[in-house]
């Protein structure tokens, strides 16, 4: 079973996520298993993960962060940079020479090109989650002023989110994953799949929510708000990992394609009513919003070396502008269009990051800090993209439509 999203790979080199494993449900009934008591339960997410934010987004929507405590992880699986000794041990020596007036010696053609063979071999170190074997992913931070957003395990000191499934389960074998719903009482992981936790925030803690009332499954519109996640996440919400995560340039394209389809259908409903299922915020809304916010900042500029079997994949886009500049060839997949080129999209995006508390949901700079900071395979070295540093506060034109 594989052990992280970048190992999900078909040997036609498409990425095919895996299904979580814990799929307990709290009920509002207080003699189930895991009845919806306050205090009780507590969630990790990690602000730059689009799933857990659906978690987090229901958490605000629903006024429940006084019932469930929440904990965010580090950012990134990237820890730094890793120089060899004899790197800084030359760093020494020019630093000693410059002092005593050898900068002449220091600077020598051939001095410089050694140092740059040298200065090639700085990479970055990528965090392991035990010092037994090479597994790469979320971490806790040793203290709550190291990072924003992120504080060290509140419950069970676990070091990593790999510690929190190992202490659940003895035998677990697939992926360490964000978001966890954990029972504090029963010390262990009730649910690990969005999808289904959205559900049990919106209905069963119904006695405890501060906005109760505030329904994003309604019965009448279940049968849209299906078939309509039904392509979102084929076409975008996993779409966007399809593409990212391919190692074949088949695989790549038929997800892009799809992605574009998806996103193309979006636009031309949302030219017709406010929501993607009608005139009312659903669940579709929220479960769209995570991974279009991330769009233009978080998924356009992935790397397109994938330095697992050394292949480049070409994006299916911008054609004119990779003959232009082929430092976006090589590093834009989800390119064809961006997001913000979609009038009615931009604006509906807009008009839902300015629902009340959606926008503390959104952490552009852990977002971006992990995408291109935890994927060694597709961004070697780490390096995080300037821009676009769009504001999403500005004013939209989504009243134009009943709601
Ligand atoms: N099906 C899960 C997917 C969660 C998921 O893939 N989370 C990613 C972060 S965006 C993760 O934690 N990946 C860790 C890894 O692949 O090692 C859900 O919707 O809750």
């Amino acid at each position: 079973m594989a052990r992280s999203a970048l190992h999900e790979v078909s040997d036609t080199g498409a990425f095919m996520r895996t299904a979580s494993t814990f799929r307990n449900f709290i009920s509002r009934d207080l003699n189930s298993q895991f009845p919806a008591e306050s205090g009780r339960y507590h969630l990790y997410i990690s602000y730059a993960c689009p799933w857990a934010s659906r978690c987090l987004a229901y958490l605000k929507i629903k006024g429940l962060e006084k019932a469930i405590t929440f904990t965010g992880v580090e950012k990134t699986f990237c820890k730094g940079l890793y120089q060899p000794s004899v790197l800084r041990l030359v760093n020494c020596v020019f630093a000693i020479c410059s002092k005593v007036g050898f900068q002449a010696l220091s600077f020598t053609i051939v001095t410089k090109f050694v140092c740059s063979l040298i200065i090639q071999s700085v990479k970055p170190i990528w965090a392991r989650t035990k010092e037994s074997d090479e597994h790469m992913g979320w971490i806790f931070p040793a203290s709550d002023t190291e990072e924003p957003g992120a504080e060290p395990d509140p419950l069970i000191g676990a070091k990593s989110i790999r510690d929190l499934y190992e202490f659940a389960s003895t035998n677990y074998s697939g992926k360490y994953t964000v978001p966890v719903l954990w029972d504090k009482k029963l010390r262990t992981i009730v649910n690990n799949e969005s999808s289904e936790i959205i559900r049990m925030l919106n209905t069963e803690f119904n006695d405890i929510a501060e906005n109760a009332a505030i329904d994003l499954y309604p019965p009448e519109m279940r049968d849209q708000i299906e078939e309509t996640n039904e392509w979102v996440y084929l076409g975008i919400n996993n779409g966007v990992y399809r593409c990212g995560f391919a190692t074949k340039q088949g695989p790549y394209e038929e997800a892009a394609r799809q992605l574009y389809e998806a996103l193309d259908k979006c636009e031309e409903i949302l030219g017709k009513q406010r929501y993607i299922c009608g005139n009312r915020l659903t669940e579709a809304d929220i479960r769209l919003f995570v991974t279009i916010i991330r769009f233009d900042e978080g998924w356009v500029p992935f790397s397109t070396l994938d330095t697992r079997k050394e292949v480049l994949i070409f994006p299916v886009g911008r054609r004119g502008l990779i003959l232009g500049n082929e430092v976006y060839a090589v590093h834009f997949k989800c390119n064809k269009k961006l997001l913000r080129e979609y009038l009615n999209l931009f604006n509906y995006l807009k008009d839902i990051y300015q629902i009340p508390g959606m926008s503390s949901t959104v952490n552009m700079q852990q977002i971006k800090r992990h995408y291109y900071g935890s994927h060694p395979s597709i961004n070697r070295y780490g390096i995080i993209p300037l821009g676009p540093d769009i504001n999403y506060s500005s004013p939209h034109d989504r009243e134009r439509f009943p709601a």
